[in-house]
């Protein structure tokens, strides 16, 4: 298989066919695009001849300015030996990772009943794809076809725009479709924005690959990586939204056995999803008396904000209506719907503007007034809402940046207390966040709870411990090189869970030999002895792992293009091989 430059394309429909070379300007309808070559450093990929890195720029070539929705630097794809198999990334922490067939499986956005506000959750362009056999993969891709020989492309951030590969059918065969997405971001005239570098690498099994291209993302973006080891209790996973103070309490009273540095407080304590400063009649108490008590137990206090979302009946919404993005029409734009947290309108919320300067000046305040009343952990969760399409305040900037803003006013106002992302478009986090959720929600059951409606097209988003493993594993590459991974939090409780003991060790196992963040999310009281050893034992193999992968040797996936999702997790000692339907596993 070669992947062979053919043109630029701008969204949609105006193309330079100019074939050949990529080096040199491109002029493409209103724009101007700057192809630079590089050969990539030696340092950065050992994977001989075939690694390549373009830098790239485009500038409005009109007066006035232009919005620009995305760029592209199509490939075409030439000589496949059978059929195309390309690693879909997902878009943020709870979007799938998988591998698909090109010409058999569908994009999500084509499921019948797929709906605007959930493709905006879970990839970086909310509109359905044109074409029926396009397939996505946000960030980074692997393509690979009989040869067994893959490609990697990727972009080496995703701070200033979202990059999604399209691999589509073109006339002369696959193509495949490197986009900047902007958003329809406004460039002023002549303003010339350099794009993130797309860097393409192949000669190494999947695993090398991967390696090898986080690194170089995790230099480019300043990761940061260095924070301890973690381990925690988290309210979520028992309590929902129903948590009390009571429970609180309870946990804390019962936790002086258990390891923990950190105390985590999930969502459920605030007055209205929004005013975060202020509790509900479940807490008595105000949020600095909170994490007083959890200080006074010798745990770091932790707390969950989703701190772009604002509850139409917040006080943050009715007092600063200017705060909100709005739709063309001018009302409010809505970027979520979860009907437990209600709001007056039944579950759907508001999106702040991050790029409203009042909202940014709010968003330091929050962070700096949370870690001044002793929060030194904050989960950030929900936090693609400022990517979605809508009418914000300051036009020139594309979705990822209206993210980043975010993230970097919470920064600001937080110093250097531990920042967890979640819901997070995870190209755009690089540098800013400490951990990084990098999948979906767990549950208490394997597959996806008969109670739960599956979202159409988005099955492998919903909370399953499943679910969590195929992210845990395919995203393990990840860890120390990009963000400390958060795989969610451990299960172990042998009493109101579905989960039968073998599923409860698999994923034990799984958050252990992966390295990442180890959290505990039960009703201590219902943890036996049997849950409180696999907790220790998870920890001992997340502390080893862990170590080995400051020493460069992070956990892989090595089977990763065999099947449509992961099997495996090895770290340097052993390997995790997991029976995606049983839940069972073998270590060898
Ligand atoms: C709190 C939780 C926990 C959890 C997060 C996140 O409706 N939804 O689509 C939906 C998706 C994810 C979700 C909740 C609802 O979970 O991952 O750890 O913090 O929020 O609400």
């Amino acid at each position: 298989m070669q992947l062979i430059f053919d043109r630029i394309e701008i969204a949609d429909g105006h193309r330079a066919a100019l074939g050949g070379s990529p080096d040199g300007e491109h002029v493409v309808d209103q724009f101007v695009v700057g192809v630079a070559p590089s050969i990539a450093a030696a340092h950065v990929f050992d994977l001989g001849a075939q690694a390549h890195s373009w830098s790239w720029s485009i500038a409005a070539d009109v007066a006035g300015g232009c919005t620009l929705r995305s760029v592209s630097i199509v490939l075409r794809v030439v000589d496949a030996r059978g059929p195309l198999r390309m690693f879909r990334h997902g878009y943020q922490s709870w979007s799938p990772c998988d591998v698909a067939v090109f010409g058999l499986h569908r994009d999500p956005s084509f499921a019948e009943g797929s709906l605007e506000l959930v493709r905006g959750v879970h990839q970086a362009d909310q509109r359905v794809v044109s074409d029926p056999d396009e397939l996505r993969s946000e960030w980074l891709t692997l393509l690979v076809d009989d040869s067994g020989s893959p490609v990697l492309i990727g972009f080496d951030g995703g701070d200033r725009h979202d990059g999604t590969f399209r691999l589509r059918s073109g006339v002369d065969g696959p193509e495949l479709w490197c986009e900047a997405f902007l958003g329809d971001a406004l460039l002023a005239a002549g303003e010339e924005r350099h794009l993130h570098d797309l860097l393409i690498a192949g000669g190494a099994p999947s695993d090398v690959l991967l390696a090898g291209w986080a690194t170089h993302a995790g230099r480019v973006g300043r990761a940061r990586v260095h924070a301890p080891y973690q381990v925690g209790w988290c309210s979520w996973y028992h309590y929902f939204h129903d948590v009390t103070e009571t429970d609180l309490d309870h946990n804390l009273a019962l936790a002086d056995p258990w390891p923990f540095d950190v105390f985590q407080l999930d969502d459920g304590y605030q007055a209205a999803i929004g005013d975060w400063l202020i509790t509900n009649e479940k807490f008595p108490s105000e949020v600095g008396a909170i994490a007083d008590r959890i200080a006074a137990a010798g745990r770091t206090p932790g707390i969950w904000i989703a701190p772009f979302l604002a509850a139409p009946d917040s006080r943050i919404a009715t007092e600063h209506p200017e705060w909100l993005a709005t739709f063309p029409d001018g009302s409010p734009l809505i970027t979520m719907f979860n009907p437990p947290w209600g709001g007056g309108l039944g579950g759907f919320m508001y999106g702040l503007d991050t790029t409203h300067p009042e909202v940014l000046e709010h968003l330091e305040h929050l962070a700096g007034t949370l870690v001044d009343v002793g929060f030194d952990y904050l989960k950030l969760d929900f936090t693609f809402s400022p990517s979605y399409d809508g009418v914000w305040h300051d036009p020139s900037r594309t979705p990822a940046q209206r993210v980043r803003a975010g993230y970097d006013a919470i920064r600001r106002g937080a110093g250097e207390a531990f920042l967890l992302g979640c819901g997070s478009p995870q190209s755009a986090v690089v540098g800013v966040v400490d951990g990084n959720r990098i999948g979906p929600d767990v549950a208490p059951s394997w597959p996806i709870e008969a109670k739960t409606d599956p979202l159409a097209g988005y099955r492998g988003s919903q909370p399953s411990t499943r679910n969590a493993w195929f992210n845990t594993a395919a995203r393990s590459f990840m860890h120390r090189r990009l963000w400390l991974n958060d795989p969610d939090c451990l299960m172990l409780r042998n009493a109101e869970t579905e989960l039968t003991s073998e599923q409860m060790r698999t994923w034990a196992l799984a958050v252990g030999m992966s390295g990442g963040m180890a959290l505990v999310s039960d009703d201590l009281a219902l943890v036996g002895p049997e849950g409180r050893a696999l907790l220790d034992e998870a920890i001992a193999l997340g502390r080893a792992s862990d170590a080995a992968a400051r020493d460069g040797g992070v956990p892989t996936s090595p089977e990763l293009l065999l099947g449509p999702t992961p099997g495996m997790l090895s770290t340097r000692s052993s390997a995790l091989t997991v029976d995606p339907e049983s839940g069972g596993s073998q270590v060898e």
